[in-house]
C-alpha cells in the first residue's frame, strides 16, 4: 500500500529559522535573504514527504512544463501561507514584494504548457504516484520586449541560487549520430494540496555552454552538445532550428525511457510486465519518439522485437492538443537518419507492420519521405484523447475519422481542467475567502462544492461584496501595471481581457478591429455608457509574421487612442508587456469580461477561459473548446455567445469559397475598420511595412474568417457592456460562472485520466 501522510499539519516559523541561519531578527533582513531562506526551508519540507510508491508508475513526458512562480504556491500547498504571510507583516515585510526575488522561468510556449503545470499540481494533490518529465532550458521560451511598436524577443535565463532546481546524481550517456552527451536529471519538488508531493525531472546536457547566448535568443544551432537545451523552440523556420527541435526531442524521450526502464526494474518488474510498472502519457507529439525509443532499449536487454512493440503499446497514451495542420509534426526520414540513426530501423518497421495489416494508406507512418509522428502514437499507444467535447469529436468525426474507424475503443475525452490553488487561493485569496465563509472549506478539495454559492444569487448583500472583491483587484491591479509597466488603467471601466499566444485563429485581429469601430464611434459623437479598457497580453512566436503584425497592430493603436483627448476618457487599450503566469494571475482576478473569439473548430479547449470563470468574469465567445461545455455548465444567460458553428466552418473549408474581400465591400462596418490600418494616422506611429502587409492578408487572404463573425461580434460587444451596467444581474452571472466552476478542476481531469486511461492506485 502507498504511504501517505495526507493531512498533516504544518507550520514554520520563520523568524526562529532565520534567527538560526542567518543570525538576526527578520525585520532586520532583505527581502533576498528571506526569499532564500523560505526556499531552502520549503526544499526540506518537501524532501521529508512521502511520495506515493505504488506499483504502476505514471511518466507524464512533455516538452513544456510552464510552471509559474513557486513560493507562494508552495507556501498554499503546504498550508502555511496565511501563517508565514502574518509572520512577514508583523516584521514589516511584505510577501508580494518577497516574491518579486523569484524569477519566472518560461519553459512552455502557453496553454499547453501551463496544463503540464496544472496537471502536475492535482497528480500530487490525488497522491497519485506519477512525474512530470520534460527539458531543463537555460533561458526558457523568450522574454518579450516592446521597441517602437514592434515585438523583440530576449533570454529569460532563470537558473540561479534561487531557482527551485535540486541537482541530482542521475546521468546517462545518450548517444545522436556521431556523437554523444552526457545528460544530468534535475527535479523540482512538486508539493500537492496537504501533504503529498511529487517530482518534476528536467533532464540537461552537462555540455551545455551559456556563454553561447548573448543579448539575443539568437545563438549557432550546430553545436548541438552545447546549445541543446539552452532555449525552448518557439522558431523552426528554418531547417538548423528544426533539427535542434529532433535532437531536443530525442534527447528527453531517451532520458525518460531510461529512466522508466530503471526504475521498473528496481521494483521488480521483469520488463516483459512493464505496463503493469510504467505509463506514459505523451503530451501531443512532441515526446512521441519514446515509442521506438523505449523499443530499442528493450532489444537492448534482449527482448524480441514484436514482444517489444507488444509491451510498449500497452505502456503509451497519446494526448492531442490541436487539430491545425502544420502544427501535427511530421519529421523528414534525412533529420531522423542525421540525427538518430538509431530509431530510424525501428520507425521503418513499425510503418511495415502496419501497412501489411493496414489499408488505409492515410494512416502510414512514413510517406513522402516524413515520418508522422501523430500516426506512430495513434498506432502505437493504447489510448488517443482530446483536450475538450468538442476537440474530441472533431478528432473522431474529421481529423482523425480515418484512425477512429480503425481502432474506435482508443479513442476518448479529457476535457481541460486547472488548479484552483493557483488561479483561484493563491491569485485571489479575497475571493477564497468569500467563499470559504458563505460555504466552508470543502470547495478546496471538492471543487464541484462551488455550486453550493448557486443558493446565493439572490442575495444583495453577496452580490454587492463580489462586486466589491472584483473592484479590489482592479485596483490591486492598477497599482502593479504601474509599478511594473507604467501603464496607468482606470478601475471604474469594464475590464476587457484577452490574454493568449497571439495566433491568427484565436483572433486578436478582430478584437483590435472592434477596437478601431469603437474608436470612431465615439469620435462620431456616440460614447459608451462607462469606460471601456480593452486589454491585450500575448507573445508571438518570433518567425511568425502575421502574429507581430498583429502586436503591431494593437500597440499602434494603444498610442493612437490613448493619445486621443477625444476618445480616451471612454476607450483605452492595453498591451501588457511579456505576458506570463505572474501576470496572468494579476489580470484574470481584476478581468470583467474574457474574450475567448477563436474561429469555431479551431482553440482545442483553452484553459484561459476556466481561470476567468471561476474569477468571476463573464465569457464571450465562440462556440469553440470548452467554451461549449462552459455554455451548457452556466446556460444562455450567464455566457455571450455568437459566431459560427465549427460545422459552418469546417464546410466552408471544404467549399473553399471564402472570399474575404466580398465582406470586406458589403460591410461597411468591416471596410471602415480594415482601413483605417492603413490610414495616415496609423503610419505616422507605426511601420507602414508592417501594417499594409496585415491589411494585404487580411483583405487577401484572412484564413480564420474574420470577417463572417465580425458583425455578430459587434453585436455580442454592445450587448454585454449593456449588460454590465445592470449591476446586480451582472453580479449574478459572475456568481454563476463561479458556482459552476468546478467541473473545469483540474483534480477532476486527473482523475478522469487514472480512471480511464492509467489506473494507478490511489
Ligand atoms: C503549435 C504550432 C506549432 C507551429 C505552427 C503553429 C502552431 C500552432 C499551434 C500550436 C499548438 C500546439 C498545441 C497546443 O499548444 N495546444 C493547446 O493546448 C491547450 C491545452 O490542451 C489547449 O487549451 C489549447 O486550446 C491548444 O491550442
Amino acid at each position: 500500500m502507498p504511504h501517505r501522510s495526507g493531512g498533516k499539519e504544518e507550520n514554520m516559523n520563520l523568524s526562529k529559522i532565520v534567527k538560526e541561519k542567518l543570525g538576526k531578527d527578520l525585520k532586520n533582513c532583505t527581502n533576498q535573504e528571506i526569499y532564500i531562506t523560505l526556499l531552502r526551508q520549503i526544499k526540506e519540507m518537501a524532501a521529508e514527504k512521502v511520495t506515493n510508491d505504488g506499483k504502476k508508475k505514471l511518466y507524464y513526458i512533455s516538452a513544456e512544463f510552464l510552471i509559474g512562480k513557486l513560493l507562494s504556491n508552495n507556501l498554499i500547498n503546504l498550508g502555511i501561507y496565511e501563517e508565514v504571510k502574518k509572520e512577514l507583516s508583523e516584521a514589516g515585510k511584505e510577501l508580494t514584494e518577497i516574491e518579486e526575488i523569484e524569477l519566472e522561468p518560461s519553459l512552455g510556449n502557453g496553454g499547453l504548457g501551463r496544463l503540464a503545470a496544472c496537471f502536475l499540481d492535482s497528480i500530487a494533490t490525488l497522491g497519485l504516484n506519477g512525474d512530470g518529465v520534460g527539458l531543463n532550458y537555460h533561458y526558457g521560451l523568450f522574454k518579450q520586449v516592446f521597441e517602437n511598436h514592434l515585438q523583440k524577443e530576449t533570454p529569460n535565463p532563470w537558473i540561479t541560487e534561487t531557482s527551485w532546481l535540486n541537482r541530482t546524481e542521475k546521468t546517462y550517456t545518450i548517444s545522436f549520430g556521431g556523437f554523444d552527451v552526457t545528460s544530468r536529471m534535475y527535479d523540482i519538488d512538486v508539493l500537492g494540496y496537504d501533504n503529498r508531493t511529487t517530482k518534476l525531472h528536467l533532464f540537461d546536457v552537462e555540455s551545455v555552454d551559456e556563454s553561447m547566448v548573448g543579448e539575443t535568443i539568437d545563438f549557432d544551432k550546430k553545436e548541438i552538445e552545447k546549445n541543446l537545451t539552452l532555449f525552448l523552440y518557439p522558431d523552426d523556420s528554418d531547417d538548423d532550428g528544426r533539427l535542434l527541435r529532433v535532437y531536443q526531442q530525442y534527447f528527453m524521450v531517451s532520458n525518460a525511457a531510461r529512466l522508466i526502464l530503471d526504475e521498473a526494474v528496481e521494483r521488480g518488474s521483469d520488463l516483459y510486465d512493464l505496463a503493469d510498472y510504467a505509463t506514459v502519457q505523451i503530451n501531443d507529439t512532441h515526446p512521441s519518439m519514446v515509442i521506438p525509443e523505449l523499443i530499442r532499449l528493450l532489444q537492448e536487454r534482449g527482448i524480441l522485437m514484436d514482444d517489444a512493440v507488444r509491451i510498449v503499446s500497452k505502456v503509451c497514451a497519446y494526448t492531442n492538443h490541436t487539430i491545425l495542420a502544420e502544427a501535427l509534426e511530421k519529421w523528414p526520414v534525412h533529420f531522423m537518419t542525421k540525427a538518430v540513426p538509431q530509431l530510424m530501423p525501428i520507425i521503418r518497421e513499425l510503418d511495415n507492420q502496419i501497412r501489411k495489416k493496414v489499408s488505409d494508406e492515410s494512416t502510414y507512418i512514413i510517406k513522402d519521405d516524413l515520418v508522422h509522428m501523430a500516426h506512430m502514437d495513434i498506432h502505437y499507444g493504447y489510448s488517443v484523447n482530446g483536450v475538450a467535447y468538442l476537440h474530441t469529436e472533431i478528432l473522431k468525426n474529421t481529423e482523425l475519422n480515418n484512425f477512429y474507424k480503425l481502432y474506435p475503443e482508443k479513442f476518448n475525452n479529457k476535457t481541460n481542467g486547472i488548479t484552483f490553488r493557483r488561479w483561484l487561493m493563491s491569485c485571489n485569496p479575497e475571493l477564497s475567502a468569500m467563499i470559504t465563509e458563505l460555504i466552508g472549506e470543502g470547495w478546496k478539495k471538492d471543487a464541484e462544492e462551488l455550486e453550493k454559492l448557486g443558493q446565493f444569487t439572490e442575495d444583495d448583500s453577496v452580490l454587492e461584496r463580489l462586486l466589491a472583491v472584483k473592484h479590489e483587484k482592479k485596483v490591486q491591479l492598477r497599482k502593479f501595471l504601474k509599478d511594473s509597466q507604467n501603464i496607468g488603467i482606470d478601475t471604474d471601466s469594464i475590464i476587457d481581457i484577452q490574454v493568449k499566444r497571439l495566433h491568427e485563429y484565436k483572433r486578436q485581429q478582430m478584437n483590435a478591429l472592434y477596437v478601431i469601430h469603437k474608436y470612431f464611434e465615439i469620435k462620431s459623437g456616440k460614447k459608451p455608457a462607462r469606460p471601456i479598457t480593452v486589454l491585450f497580453g500575448a507573445k508571438a512566436a518570433p518567425a511568425y509574421t502575421i502574429a507581430k503584425d498583429i502586436i503591431h497592430l494593437i500597440l499602434c493603436l494603444q498610442e493612437v487612442i490613448n493619445r486621443d483627448a477625444e476618445v480616451s476618457p471612454y476607450l483605452k487599450v492595453v498591451m501588457v508587456e511579456n505576458y506570463n503566469v505572474t501576470l496572468a494571475e494579476r489580470l484574470i482576478p481584476a478581468c470583467d469580461i474574457s474574450e475567448q473569439i477563436s474561429l469555431a473548430s479551431k482553440e482545442a479547449s483553452g484553459t484561459s477561459n476556466m481561470k476567468f470563470m471561476l474569477n468571476g468574469a463573464v465569457t464571450l465567445g465562440t462556440r469553440d473548446g470548452a467554451n461549449v461545455e462552459i455554455a451548457e455548465l452556466v446556460g444562455e444567460d450567464n455566457i455571450f455567445s455568437f459566431g459560427e458553428d465549427s460545422q459552418t466552418v469546417i464546410d466552408r473549408y471544404a467549399r473553399e469559397d471564402y472570399d474575404p474581400k466580398a465582406y470586406y465591400e458589403k460591410d461597411a462596418d468591416i471596410k471602415k475598420a480594415v482601413d483605417f490600418i492603413i490610414s495616415d494616422t496609423m503610419k505616422k506611429v507605426g511601420n507602414e511595412e508592417s501594417l499594409q502587409r496585415l491589411y494585404d492578408e487580411l483583405l487577401g487572404k484572412d484564413w480564420f474568417m474574420t470577417f463572417p463573425d465580425f458583425k455578430e461580434y459587434l453585436e455580442a460587444k454592445e450587448k454585454i457592456y449593456h449588460a454590465y451596467e445592470d449591476r446586480k444581474a451582472w453580479a449574478k452571472k459572475m456568481l454563476v460562472n463561479i458556482s459552476k466552476a468546478g467541473f473545469f478542476s483540474s483534480d477532476r481531469t486527473i482523475a478522469q485520466y487514472n480512471a480511464e486511461i492509467w489506473n494507478l492506485e490511489k
